[in-house]
This record gives structure tokens, C-alpha cells and sequence, in this order.
């Protein structure tokens, strides 16, 4: 093997998934569009949140002191997450398997897809990608109620992991929570900010989520939640919005085999209905709303 084959199969091979799908972080795969990608999501998104998104996240992002113009290195943002609340970011190549996903969860560490959007998707894509898991992600890890919730969750889930109907449930939880969850904040305008990583890594969702008559918003429920279909292509129709994070973490502690045997069969809720008990802060009007395509 030539000298230039061999460097570049240990190159390759340091992309190539273990078990765990850890790769590690290809730092000088990066090129400059890579970079200035990240430094315009950044200035976009740390331009919009200040008054929309949670303290926990403004703190966490200042703590974690990421840098705006660059893409970062994992490893120095480890030592920072690591001394907070002994979280720890794995370099992944993507979605990983979601019993994958939640031993890593389970274990305090979350997985971060290393690679970024290409320009073009700079408002928009479905897999997440390294903006996505990093800047909306990670700042809430700094948070030790927050991190203790995320590690909750991913027991919770391990322990289902070899029961198929469980998923569609942990599923829901948590898209309807760190993905797309809103918090009541009386000093907010609309008496509510965002804090799930799907909102705040999203420009236009941002807007959304707050600002548009069009989605509901209603009071968290764990039980409606679970039985709740949603959107993994168009803005959400329905946002469910928590006191703090200690209501989330409690939420964790929940005797979820009781649940699924309660749920896992019964028929669930479509995205943007309203039912009986629900705690309505804001009933949407519903304008703009794709009729098929509820997951
Ligand atoms: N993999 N990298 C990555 N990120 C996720 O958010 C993710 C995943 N695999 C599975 C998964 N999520 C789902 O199991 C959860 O959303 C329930
Ligand atoms: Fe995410």
C-alpha cells in the first residue's frame, strides 16, 4: 500500500462507527462554507433569543462559551460540559439506532452529528446535522435539572427498548419536550419562551412557535402528551408548554409500564386536535396546516 493509501485509510477508518456509533470529530474535514454556515446560523439565532428562549439556555450557552465564527471542537466544549454537569458530547456520523440513542442518553452522553448544512438548508432540513445538535442541544446540558431529565428519559426509554409499542410513546415524550417544548415565563410577551432544540435552532420556527395565531398551545399533560401524533415536515401544530424543568424531570419518574399498557394501543390524537381537559393557553386557527403527514 502506497504511503498516500495508507494515511488515507486511517483517515477513513476514523469515520467509520463503532458500536456505539462514536466516531472521532474529522476537525479538518470543516472548509471554510462549513465555518460560515455556522457563523451566520449563529449571529442569526443568538441575535433572535434573547427574551424568547429560557434562561437556563442563555446561561448555558454563555457558559459553554461557543464560539460564533467557527464550527467547534467537541473536545474543548467536553471540558466546559463535563465540569457542569458531567455530560459529555459523542461525535456521531448521524441518526444512530434508538436503543443507540438512549444508552447514550442513559449514560450522560448526547450524541452530535459532526457534520454541517450545506448553505442551501440554512432554514431548513429534516436529519439533524451538527447546528442542530450543537448550538440547540447542548447549552441546556450546562443545566443540572435539565441534564438529570435527559438522563431520566434515556433509562426510561433503555428499559423498553425490547417493547416495540414503547416507542411511538418515549417517542412522542420527547419531541413534544426537548425538541419542540415551550415554558411558562409570566415576564415573556405571550407569557411563554422556548427551550426545545428544534425551536431554538430554527429562525423561523422561532417566530412561529411565539408570534403565529396558526398552532395550538396547550398546558404539558404527560398522559395527552404520549397519545399525541406530530410533524416531522412542517412547523408543529401543537406546542405543549411546562412550568419548569423540575416538572420534566418529575415527569421522568413516571410509571411508564402502566402507561404504555394504558396507551400503547389506544388510539392516538392527531397533531393539531383539541380534546376534552386540555389545558388551553392558546387555541390555534389552524391557517396553513397540511392535512396528511402526521407521524
Ligand atoms: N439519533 N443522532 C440522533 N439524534 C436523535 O435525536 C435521535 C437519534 N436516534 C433515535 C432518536 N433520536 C429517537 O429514538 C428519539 O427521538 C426518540
Ligand atoms: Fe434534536
Amino acid at each position: 500500500m502506497s504511503a498516500t493509501a495508507e494515511l488515507n485509510e486511517s483517515f477513513e477508518t476514523r469515520l467509520v462507527p463503532r458500536d456505539d456509533f462514536k466516531i472521532e470529530q474529522p476537525l479538518e474535514r470543516y472548509d471554510a462554507t462549513d465555518h460560515a454556515v455556522w457563523a451566520q446560523l449563529y449571529a442569526r439565532q443568538a441575535a433572535l433569543l434573547e427574551g424568547r428562549v429560557c434562561d437556563e439556555f442563555l446561561a448555558g450557552l454563555a457558559k459553554l462559551d461557543l464560539p460564533a465564527q467557527h464550527v467547534p471542537s467537541f473536545a474543548a466544549l467536553n471540558r466546559r460540559l463535563g465540569a457542569a454537569t458531567g455530560f459529555e458530547i459523542v461525535p456521531v456520523p448521524g441518526l444512530v439506532p434508538d436503543r443507540v440513542f438512549f444508552e447514550h442518553l442513559a449514560n450522560r452522553r448526547f450524541p452530535v452529528t459532526w457534520w454541517m448544512r450545506r448553505p442551501e438548508q440554512l432554514d431548513y432540513l429534516q436529519e439533524p446535522d451538527c447546528f442542530h445538535d450543537l448550538f440547540g442541544h447542548v447549552p441546556l446540558l450546562i443545566d443540572p435539572v435539565f441534564a438529570n431529565y435527559i438522563e431520566a428519559y434515556g433509562r426510561a426509554a433503555l428499559a423498553f427498548a425490547h417493547d416495540a409499542r414503547a416507542l411511538p410513546l418515549f417517542a412522542r415524550l420527547y419531541w413534544y419536550t426537548v425538541e419542540f417544548g415551550l415554558m411558562r415565563d409570566a415576564s415573556a410577551t405571550g407569557g411563554v419562551r422556548i427551550y426545545g432544540a428544534g425551536i431554538v435552532s430554527s429562525h423561523s420556527e422561532t417566530l412561529y412557535s411565539l408570534e403565529s395565531d396558526s398552532p395550538n398551545r396547550l398546558g404539558f399533560a404527560l398522559e395527552r402528551v404520549l397519545r399525541t401524533r406530530y410533524r416531522i415536515d412542517t412547523f408543529q401544530k401543537t406546542y405543549f408548554v411546562i412550568d419548569d424543568f423540575r416538572q420534566l424531570f418529575a415527569i421522568a419518574q413516571a410509571d411508564f409500564a402502566a402507561l404504555i399498557d394504558a396507551f400503547a394501543d389506544a388510539p392516538a390524537l392527531a397533531a393539531g386536535e383539541i380534546a376534552p381537559g386540555d389545558t388551553v393557553i392558546a387555541r390555534g386557527t389552524g391557517e396553513g396546516w397540511a392535512h396528511e403527514g402526521d407521524v
